[in-house]
């Protein structure tokens, strides 16, 4: 608190050397980042959700389509991704007594498995990593397929086949190290019925939050600074005689 009872006088050179500490911890931070950002952007594919997200730097959002009435067309509910039909599909969030989470599964048919084809996901800015639970993969053709922001193809997986256990809910996820997933899709084969269910969403912080990110850890140490040396300059004081 006593670092804040200053003269006017005092307050500009310290603005000065806060800003310099700013703009000299913002600037090594930023140039930690470009360091470490791979020269080379890949894909890699997880079948395994606790590896997926172990994988990631932060917490995933999860979507689990229970929040919906039965039969509700998805399209723009949810913050960050808007769906729409693909490849002949009609992308519903449905009730399903078998649902990965909670009560609905995201159906491309009604009632759930009875319906073929597809959704398309589109996020609103761009992602780490995503991915999603599929139920009933059962033949050939049944394609999970990763876009970028310039929509051009980062990879693609194709549903586990044979499948030796079809009523067993499956995951896979990816994870861009460029940040680059703005759009998924998946497309199921001409023989097959798939239900989907708990998408899962990495975004990759935006600029301006990672600045402020930045600029507040900048602060942070300029206080403890500020702190730390009004703290030797009280210790520095001789007790007056008596
Ligand atoms: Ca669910
Ligand atoms: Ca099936």
């Amino acid at each position: 608190m006593t670092c804040f009872k200053l003269r006017i006088s005092s307050i500009r050179p310290m603005a000065a050397r806060l800003a310099a500490a700013t703009a000299a911890t913002t600037a090594a931070a930023l140039v930690a980042v470009l360091a470490s950002a791979p020269a080379h952007a890949a894909i890699s594919v997880y079948t395994d959700a606790a590896a997926w997200a172990a994988a990631l730097p932060q917490a995933a959002l999860s979507i689990n389509f229970d929040d919906l009435a039965d039969l509700t067309p998805l399209a723009s509910q949810y913050p960050g991704v808007s769906f729409s039909a693909f490849s002949g599909g009609n992308p519903l969030a449905a009730a399903y007594s078998f649902a990965q989470s909670g009560i609905n599964v995201m159906s491309l048919g009604d009632p759930p498995l009875t319906g073929a084809g597809g959704v398309a996901m589109d996020f609103t800015q761009q992602q780490r990593g995503m991915g999603l639970w599929y139920l009933d993969a059962e033949f050939a053709g049944n394609a999970v397929t990763v876009y970028g922001a310039a929509n051009q193809l980062l990879g693609s997986f194709e549903m586990v086949y044979p499948n030796p256990n079809p009523i067993a809910w499956r995951f896979v996820g990816f994870i861009d190290s460029g940040n680059d997933i703005r759009r998924v899709t998946v497309a199921t084969g001409p023989n097959d019925m798939v239900a989907l269910d708990s998408l899962q969403m990495a975004p990759v912080p935006e600029p301006a939050s990672v600045m402020l990110l930045l600029l507040g850890g900048a602060v942070l140490i300029g206080a403890r600074r500020c702190a730390a040396g009004h703290a030797e300059r009280v210790a520095g004081v001789q007790p007056r005689a008596a």
